[in-house]
């Protein structure tokens, strides 16, 4: 069954000249069928500059409507309708209305994982691959940061001399690490490195040998000789991370971290959305149009 949906999906996908994005997180069968596999900032590049008019987007609904924002000519599907990000959700339009006007002077800065109504209210979006750079390069001292509260912490201690003002949103798959578990594997494992994503919270963070994005912790073992690695984000990272070092040990923090929405789509999902069209992103043009401007500043603020 399963070998027949993946030829199927092939088949489909060049009949329709498609071409197939997948989030690091995403199930390993996924990224296998995807034409390429990344994070957030580099699968919105490729949407934006690839040829394939159709995109079958597999991760979370922001990373298709950011697709969309910045390339409202293709079609992109959302294999699953219901793939959200709970950590977007955590800010909305009215709260952050206000908030700007309580800070009249600061620059609004968006993470990626933001709807596109909030997108629509912001100066800049960054990703956490992107978001250094980005920063150094706003000229503002006071930065309001959304939604998450652990990421932008991790950026104020970056950059001491600006003002962040963080809103109290978090990734609810990263927040479950009990440092506990890392001591723990430390003490067993000490030659162990320490990967964190900056989505979880100071505690977890202050344990990590490397703080970074999922593509900078693909980086970071693929390119040390270290042996032994721990982990720290959403487990779907460790296919990509396996694939590109077979002799290398990579360990997880106590319980596996799973993002339920990132798992949802399957093979099944993947090759119904190539029959039906579903689900095509489609934006109201004036919301898209406010919210292209933080994501062409991220692209520009980065390059
Ligand atoms: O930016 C992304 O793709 C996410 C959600 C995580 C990361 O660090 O790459
Ligand atoms: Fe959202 Fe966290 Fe899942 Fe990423 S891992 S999509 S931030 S809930």
């Amino acid at each position: 069954m399963m070998e027949n949906v993946v030829q199927e999906i092939n088949k489909l996908k060049k009949e329709k000249k498609a071409i197939i994005l997948a989030h690091y997180y995403q199930r390993p069968e996924i990224q296998e069928i995807a034409d390429v596999v990344g994070d957030s900032y580099y699968l919105s590049k490729i949407a934006r500059d690839c040829k394939e008019q159709l995109i079958i987007f597999c991760g979370v609904k922001f990373m298709a409507e950011s697709a969309k924002i910045l390339s409202p000519e293709k079609t992109i599907l959302l294999p699953v309708l219901d793939a959200g990000c709970p950590m977007a959700d955590m800010a909305d339009e009215e709260g952050i209305s206000k908030w700007k006007l309580d800070h009249p002077n600061a620059a609004v800065v968006a993470y990626i994982n933001s709807s596109t109504e909030v997108k629509a209210l912001c100066d800049v979006c960054v990703t956490s691959s992107s978001a250094e750079k980005i920063i150094n390069n706003i000229d503002s001292d006071e930065i309001l940061f959304l939604p998450d509260e652990n990421l932008g912490g991790y950026l104020s201690e970056k950059f001491p001399s600006k003002k962040f003002i963080l809103w109290k949103g978090f990734c609810i798959t990263h927040k479950k690490v009990n440092p506990k578990s890392i001591v723990a594997i430390k003490e067993q494992i000490p030659d162990i490195k320490v990967l964190v994503h900056p989505e979880c919270e100071h505690e977890v963070r202050s344990l990590g040998d490397y703080v970074g994005s999922t593509s900078g912790i693909i980086n970071f073992a693929t390119e040390n000789d270290f042996k032994n690695y721990l982990i720290v984000t959403e487990e779907g990272i460790l296919h990509e991370l396996k694939m590109k070092n077979p002799d290398k040990n990579f360990y997880v923090p106590g319980k596996t971290m799973t993002c339920v929405n990132m798992k949802k789509t399957t093979l099944e999902d993947v090759y119904e959305s190539l029959v039906n069209n579903t689900f095509e992103i489609k934006l109201d043009e004036d919301l898209r149009l406010n919210a292209l401007h933080s994501l062409m500043r991220m692209h520009e603020l980065s390059s």
